[in-house]
């Protein structure tokens, strides 16, 4: 195969990355006929709650007050404050940018009704949209406590190959005794006061057999992190249960939620870093498969020598206020320097089906970046690079490695065989 050459490798990786298949390992998306949480169209992309926050802060507008509109009458508000008052600056109006930009909507300072207009008569159906950006598969976040929510397995009207589950466990974990309100009322468990070890477990096998999840997720607070190493449903039913089913644990750290209330879902902010709980976590349950992102964009160096330390921990994605052009520039290189091909560079965390078209665009635009002033030293170093070994490269970052660190793809690919002789 033909070498690629420092002049032209640029526009070789950017075809490439362009038709390269993404495994989307975290997202809140929804297929669409679970039509109560399946978010698409205008309203719900202004409305998302990076932009709602970003509104209240420049404007001022009395939080009370702006959640109190409409969605639509919202939507309204952050369009005339943030793009038409102002310029669209911030990485999350320039997401909105980017899905004008592709959606072929010629921007402007046009009135809130003809961009709402011109969104949701030109937006794609989700196999479509999924099929132009070369998303092969996203991972939902489904939390078995929601009772409507969960609903969504009990129909067979939508894409299970499309629409991975992941088995959320944040309201069992973190808010148990709620948890067990509700699942005493579902007749799931004996009490309502507490979950006991063994029902847990019955659960867990029966959720697991349900949604056939890719990993276990909590998202959390260092300190909560914490308070788990001596809780039993987690130290004595989930991690055994995790080990022996070979089912990863997703771990979202150094959350804080609900710092505003005000702010409704945009009110979590930054919370206690919690390294030490994951090296504790990583060094005493070799047999535990854990995936890692982190909140504070500070915590990632540390993270990074730890995920060289521990073949069982796995860094993945730019998580939210990490994920951000600035952040992912620096700390992407840094995880190229340490280590190598051993990560998941992103996922996408969209809640609403087009925010796929900027959290993946604006991503590979940083990784085609980085990728290619690697390249170019290697070629300057005499290394030979072609275009195979681009698409090979591409290939293990935003498909193959996700895809051997779930659940369904870890007895197949979980490293290369290693001869006796
Ligand atoms: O999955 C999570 O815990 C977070 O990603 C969410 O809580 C958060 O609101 C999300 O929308 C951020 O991107
Ligand atoms: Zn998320």
């Amino acid at each position: 195969p033909p070498s690629v050459s420092a002049a032209n490798v640029g526009q070789v990786t950017r075809v490439i990355l362009d038709n390269a298949p993404i495994l989307d390992i975290h997202t809140h998306l929804f297929p669409p006929q679970h039509q109560k949480f399946s978010l698409s169209g205008a309203d719900d992309l202004l409305t998302y709650h990076y932009l709602t926050v970003e509104c209240l802060t420049v404007s001022g507008i009395a939080p009370k007050r702006f959640f109190a509109l409409s969605k639509r009458k919202q939507a309204e508000v952050v369009w005339d404050t943030l793009f038409r008052a102002n310029t669209p600056f911030s990485e999350a109006t320039k997401g909105v940018v980017t899905v004008l930009k592709f959606l072929g909507i010629e921007p402007g300072l046009f009135p809130y009704s003809e961009i709402k207009r011109a969104i949701d008569s030109s937006r794609l159906n989700d196999e479509e949209l999924l099929n132009r950006l070369n998303i092969e598969r996203v991972i939902m976040t489904n939390d078995p406590c929601d009772e409507e929510e969960w609903s969504l397995f009990e129909r067979s009207d939508w894409n299970r190959d499309r629409y991975g589950a992941a088995l959320r466990l944040d309201t069992l974990l973190l808010k148990p005794r709620a948890a067990a309100v509700s699942l005493a009322r579902l007749g799931l468990i004996r009490s309502a006061e507490s979950i006991e070890i063994l029902e847990f477990q019955a659960l867990l096998d029966r959720w697991a057999e349900t949604s056939r999840p890719e990993y276990v997720a909590l998202s959390l607070d260092g300190v909560q992190l914490k308070s788990l190493r001596s809780d039993k449903l987690f130290l004595d039913a989930l991690l055994p249960w995790l080990q022996e089913n070979r089912m990863p644990l997703a771990l979202m750290v150094g959350v804080k939620r609900q710092v505003n209330p005000d702010y409704e879902l945009g009110g979590d902010g930054l919370g206690v870093a919690g390294l030490s709980e994951v090296e504790y976590l990583a060094r005493s349950f070799p047999e535990l498969r854990i995936l890692i992102t982190h909140l504070h964009h500070d915590a990632h160096h540390a993270l990074t020598v730890l995920a060289r330390k521990f073949p069982n921990l796995k860094l993945f994605g730019f998580w939210w206020f990490n994920n951000q052009p600035s952040l992912v520039q620096q700390t992407l290189r840094m995880r190229f320097d340490l280590l190598g091909f051993g990560f998941v560079p992103q996922h996408s965390d969209a809640r609403v089906l087009e925010q796929l078209i900027f959290k993946w665009g604006h991503f590979k635009d940083q990784l085609h970046d980085a990728l290619v002033e690697r390249y170019q030293e290697l070629i300057l170093a005499g290394w030979n690079v072609t275009e195979d070994t681009i698409r090979r490269d591409i290939a293990t970052l935003l498909h193959d490695k996700p895809a051997s660190l779930l659940h369904s793809g870890c007895s197949t690919a979980c490293g290369l065989e290693i001869s006796a002789s």
